[in-house]
């Protein structure tokens, strides 16, 4: 069994730069990748203690999601495939950020603190997205599980939420599937296929799909799912990596910050329907051309507002009493909180940005569908919600139409990937639901008209001087920044902004909704202005863009 002493030697190899200090954000830690060997090799002792103390096995994915490919970063994965827990994500900023003397006695005190027993065995299993530096990094990874003595799977090239997926599955006893890469595509397939299977093979042009990969693993992997799903759905599959730059000028960051088509999409048919991944496949977001060569974006809240309707109606077939609740961020679009809340009267609970938070909050209902707007979210389903949805399946005696919608639910729920946001199993559950609906792109998108917004990022010496409550729509540092916003958004109809630093980037995000794209332009240009006057901007003043 390695000791502490032992692992303060070998730590020698993944050396922290002196002074150097990251912090836990929204997802892990991001970072230019060159300043990550010490971070990843510290994770990989982390994840060891983290199994040790669950008594169960964890995830480690090398990535940097949608950031440049410059970037990386880290996501630790828990027992049920959720982000790590909070009280971790302290331990994980202490160990990141002990001077080398001092990486020890950081480690004996998270052990005291947890009472971890260093006997029981360990577990991890890791995997990597497309970046040049991820390679190097997941090594240092495994350095690190090795130098407490943790056993591990190296899982390779993997995207984020297969990831998640495999956690759970070793820790479910591969109940909730099989713990291998092809276990996952005959799990998705293989539901949606029977969510599918009443409805007619489309012609061709309505089964085709085009799919932005970002140029990363989520092109890779659709490429590798594709012969799975038995010509239902035909993929194209652009930016898959061989000639562009992950992230750059494309995938689902690009697509939903610029409201633009990516590269390698510009030349799109009218109506046809795509969607984009973002650099690890978590996100996705739809979007099509219109006659007037006029771009749509269906976000995450539309993504939501589908699935939602398509849960609510089966839920009402089945006439099982399960209460349903969607889960948002400060980033929902207005118009789709007031459609899911006064139309479909459904309620919506909004809570800080990061899927983790509308992870947990989704937690508390039957069935609670969480999404940010852009478009990272996925369908939760309590234990009690899906035992009645089976046995009500299983229940020859009741009426034929309740145990349909019972079937296609237990369907839905092996389709979406329960354990995080995943653009694979979500491209799946949209495409389903659009089947069965008979809905084309544009019926979807009429469900309800977006109220034009505006993000943008300001750059500024210290982000963490913004302090932010009320779930991130309000500043309460530095002395009036939120004054200076409330006077803005009076000037125009039907608005809104707020202001956050960012947990994946060094910036601070800007939103505004207005009644007009003019307006919420200007109103996103005038507050990052005020943004970079008190607190602190960086380089030249923001301009205004059209
Ligand atoms: C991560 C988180 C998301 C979050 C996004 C942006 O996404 O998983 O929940 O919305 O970062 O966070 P922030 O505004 O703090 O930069 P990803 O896809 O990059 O892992």
């Amino acid at each position: 069994m390695a000791c502490f002493h032992e692992v303060a030697l070998v730590s020698g190899r993944h050396p922290k730069p002196v002074g150097l200090v990251l912090q836990y954000g929204t997802a892990g830690f991001r970072a230019r990748a060159e300043q990550l060997d010490h971070v990843m090799y510290r994770m990989g002792l982390l994840a060891v203690l983290r199994s040790k103390k669950t008594k169960s096995t964890i995830g480690v994915m090398v990535t940097a999601s949608h950031n440049p490919e410059e970037d990386n970063g880290v996501k630790l994965v828990d027992p049920l495939g959720e982000m790590l827990a909070p009280a971790w994500e302290a331990y994980a900023t202490q160990l990141a950020n002990a001077e080398e003397q001092d990486l020890k006695s950081v480690l004996t005190s998270i052990l005291d603190n947890e009472s971890v027993n260093l006997q029981k065995v360990a577990r991890v299993v890791l995997g990597r997205d497309t970046r040049p530096s991820s390679l190097n990094l997941a090594q240092a990874v495994i350095d690190g599980v090795s130098a407490l003595d943790g056993t591990y799977q190296d899982y390779g090239l993997v995207s984020t939420p297969q990831l998640h997926y495999m956690v759970c599955c070793w820790n479910t006893m591969e109940h909730y599937g099989t713990a291998t890469v092809e276990g996952y595509y005959q799990k998705l397939s293989q539901a949606f296929l029977a969510m599918t299977k009443q409805t007619p093979y489309h012609p061709e042009e309505l089964r085709q799909l085009n799919v932005d990969g970002a140029n990363g693993i989520g092109a890779l992997k659709l490429q590798e799912l594709e012969p799975y799903l038995e010509k239902k759905l035909q993929l194209k599959v652009h930016n898959n990596g061989v000639n562009g730059k992950l992230n750059y000028l494309c995938g689902a960051d690009f697509v939903k910050v610029q409201q633009k088509l990516p590269h390698g999409l510009l030349h799109i048919k009218t109506n046809e329907r795509s969607c984009s991944f973002d650099g690890d496949a978590d996100r996705i977001v739809y979007y099509y051309i219109d006659e007037s060569g006029c771009f749509h974006l269906l976000d995450g809240d539309k993504i939501a507002t589908l699935i939602t309707i398509f849960l609510q109606e089966l839920l009402v077939k089945t006439d099982l009493d399960l209460q349903i609740a969607v889960i948002q961020t400060a980033y929902a679009n207005g118009s789709s909180t007031r459609y899911i809340t006064e139309v479909m009267k459904v309620p919506v609970h909004c809570v800080n940005t990061g899927v983790k938070y509308l992870h947990h909050k989704a937690q508390e209902f039957d069935v609670g569908v969480y999404f940010e707007a852009n478009g990272h979210g996925t369908v939760l389903f309590s234990k009690t919600a899906e035992n009645k949805i089976r046995q009500l399946a299983q229940d020859n005696n009741q009426l034929v139409e309740r145990i349909n919608a019972a079937k296609m639910l237990e369907n839905t729920i092996d389709l979406i990937n329960q354990t995080v946001g995943d653009a694979i199993s979500d491209l799946l559950t949209i495409e389903a639901i659009l089947s069965i609906k008979g809905f084309t792109i544009q019926q979807w998108d009429s469900i309800y008209t977006d109220l034009p917004n505006r993000q943008l990022k300001v750059k500024v010496s210290d982000r963490q001087i913004i302090v932010t409550v009320d779930a991130g729509k309000r500043v309460v540092s530095p002395a009036g920044l939120q004054q200076n916003i409330d006077a803005l958004v009076k000037k125009y109809n039907l608005s809104r902004a707020f202001v956050r630093p960012s947990g994946t980037e060094d910036v601070v995000r800007i939103y505004a909704e207005a009644e007009t794209q003019s307006n919420a332009d200007t109103l996103a240009h005038e507050v990052s202005l005020v943004v970079y006057k008190l607190a602190g901007g960086v380089g030249e003043e923001p301009k205004l863009l059209h």
